[in-house]
């Protein structure tokens, strides 16, 4: 704890990091409009639940745990690449709006594979993965 004698916060007001990390998540929902608020939530659970040591950042290790629980396909290289693709400042791990981008990368990389397909059977995709594949591919094949 900090020394309350000077400490002027108002009452009810959130610690100055809380609120900080509670801005830069609302920032990244408004900024990767491409998934819905329901997706990023995921996204965030996802991120909560692998942040082991509660630091608000995914080091290389939780990733790779995450990696192996999800059964991903992954290499120490993948990794690597993953994690320098999207890690903008360059401190090895990553933050939460780093971690959508992974998220958005493996989304257009699926999105693309779909769009490369002829077809898709409804009877295996259902309604959902038939307008995944049309969207796919009305953004990929115009
Ligand atoms: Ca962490
Ligand atoms: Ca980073």
């Amino acid at each position: 704890m900090e020394d309350s004698s000077d400490s002027n916060a108002e009452d009810g007001a959130l610690p100055a990091n809380e609120y900080a990390s509670n801005t830069t998540k609302r920032q990244v929902y408004l900024e990767f409009s491409q998934f819905s608020p329901s997706q990023l939530k995921k996204i965030e659970d996802l991120f909560d639940q692998y942040d082991a040591n509660k630091d608000g950042y995914l080091c290389r290790n939780e990733l790779k745990r995450m990696m192996i629980k999800r059964r991903m396909p992954w290499t120490e290289n993948s990794l690597n690449q993953l994690i320098d693709d999207v890690d903008k400042d360059k401190d090895g791990k990553l933050t939460f709006r780093e971690f959508v981008m992974t998220n958005r990368k493996t989304l257009e990389y699926c999105q693309r594979s779909l769009a490369k397909q002829e077809k898709v059977d409804f009877n295996k995709v259902g309604i959902k993965g038939v307008r995944d594949f049309f969207e796919a591919k009305a953004k990929y094949l115009k």
